[in-house]
């Protein structure tokens, strides 16, 4: 039996097996493919490769700190403007607090991000990030993203390197994969005009992973853009990380229109979610790790993800946080526990591990 009825997807596969690295033209034809089985089998090859039957998970919480932002991104359904009568900003109080439940839950992780607050002083993330810090040493600080990095260096009138040793020397331990949304132009001013463009946002990872720390990528996908502009994402991360080897793990981002300016889009589809998992995993080949974010792609198509390539689920989530909950596709629910991710992951075939953010094992505590 041929590996596939699409010819296309035979020669593709060939190239596969012998290691090559994928053309755009190639990412194209893989998209446009109508074996889907054929595709996911060539992902889970590559997957399977790298990490055989290991899938991670790790115990995590996020905290959004402000909604206020001037971004006023299309596909946003967290932000406020400050004069709105739900618009918040957290103190370092209550983010202490919310790490303490997070701790006493076995979080190894704290996930922080929010708006473009021009109210609020650098001091307040350094200080964040140091009180966190000194109560909370062992929790590692996932924080930030370019488009943040990109704002506070912009707003604050320092330099890139300024920005990412102060919050570094506070806490900082590494960079969510956030803000990266589509590089492409004239997609990316369309749904984003006021962010930092694609060359900004890699430069900018760039720099943090000079400056010793790890970042992951996103690429929020099933709004307005095209096919092309997907495979172009895909390069320009795999030639970023060509450079400067710091990107631990790609996150596709399934749109989720409700509540956005975009409301009217339906959002992709389940076939195309297991499609953009493992046209990732194949284009992105210096990527070690995919992730299938349950909260996004919801709990059956992420574990059905892990056959198409991917080969971590993210984390507990505790409690999402505010901007977590705009997207949740599983009626707003952000949480799992610990044995209901394992569950998800052996019921798929696969082995769970419990990892830290930098992928180091975590031994298992009591479900
Ligand atoms: O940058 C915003 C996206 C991102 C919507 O690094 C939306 O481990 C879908 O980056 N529908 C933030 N997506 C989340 C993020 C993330 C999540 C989990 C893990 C990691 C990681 C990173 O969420 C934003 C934007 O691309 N987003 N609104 C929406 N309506």
């Amino acid at each position: 039996m041929q590996f596939s009825f699409d010819t296309k997807l035979n020669s593709i596969a060939a190239k596969v097996e012998a290691g090559e690295r994928l053309t755009f033209d190639e990412g194209i034809a893989l998209y446009k493919t109508d074996d889907l089985n054929a595709l996911g089998k060539l992902a889970d090859f590559v997957r399977r490769k790298k990490h055989g039957r290991t899938t991670y998970f790790n115990v995590n919480r996020h905290f959004n700190h402000t909604n206020i932002c001037v971004a006023d991104c299309k596909f946003c359904g967290f932000y406020r403007r400050a004069r709105q009568e739900d618009a918040y900003t957290h103190s370092i109080e209550e983010g202490i607090e919310i790490a303490r439940n997070a701790v006493a839950e076995g979080a190894t992780e704290l996930h922080i991000v929010g708006g473009l607050n021009s109210k609020l002083p650098f001091a307040y993330y350094t200080d964040l990030f140091s009180s966190l810090k000194r109560e909370f040493p062992n929790l590692h600080l996932k924080a930030l993203t370019m488009v943040e990095l990109d704002f506070m260096a912009r707003f604050y009138k320092m330099s890139d390197e300024e920005v990412i040793e102060r919050l570094k020397a506070a806490g900082m331990d590494s960079c969510p994969g956030g803000g990266a949304e589509i590089f492409a132009e004239p997609t990316r001013s369309r749904i984003c005009d006021h962010k930092c463009d694609g060359n900004r946002w890699l430069e900018l990872a760039g720099k943090v992973h000079k400056a010793g720390l790890k970042t992951n990528a996103t690429m929020l996908y099933g709004h307005i853009e095209t096919i092309e502009d997907r495979v172009d994402h895909f390069i320009k991360l795999r030639q970023q990380q060509d450079k400067t080897d710091g990107f631990q793990c790609f996150i596709p981002l399934a749109f989720y229109p409700n509540g956005t300016a975009l409301s009217s889009l339906p959002g992709p589809d389940a076939i195309d979610n297991l499609k953009t998992i493992a046209v990732s995993r194949l284009m992105i080949d210096n990527f070690d790790h995919i992730k299938a974010y349950w909260v996004m792609l919801g709990k059956h198509t992420a574990q059905t993800a892990l056959h198409f390539g991917a080969n971590d689920l993210d984390g507990t989530i505790t409690d999402g946080g505010e901007l977590t909950e705009s997207y949740a596709v599983e009626n707003g629910e952000v949480k799992m526990s610990r044995a209901e991710l394992i569950t998800m992951i052996e019921n798929a075939g696969f082995e769970a591990v419990e990892r830290d953010t930098v992928y180091n094992r975590v031994e298992c505590q009591a479900a």
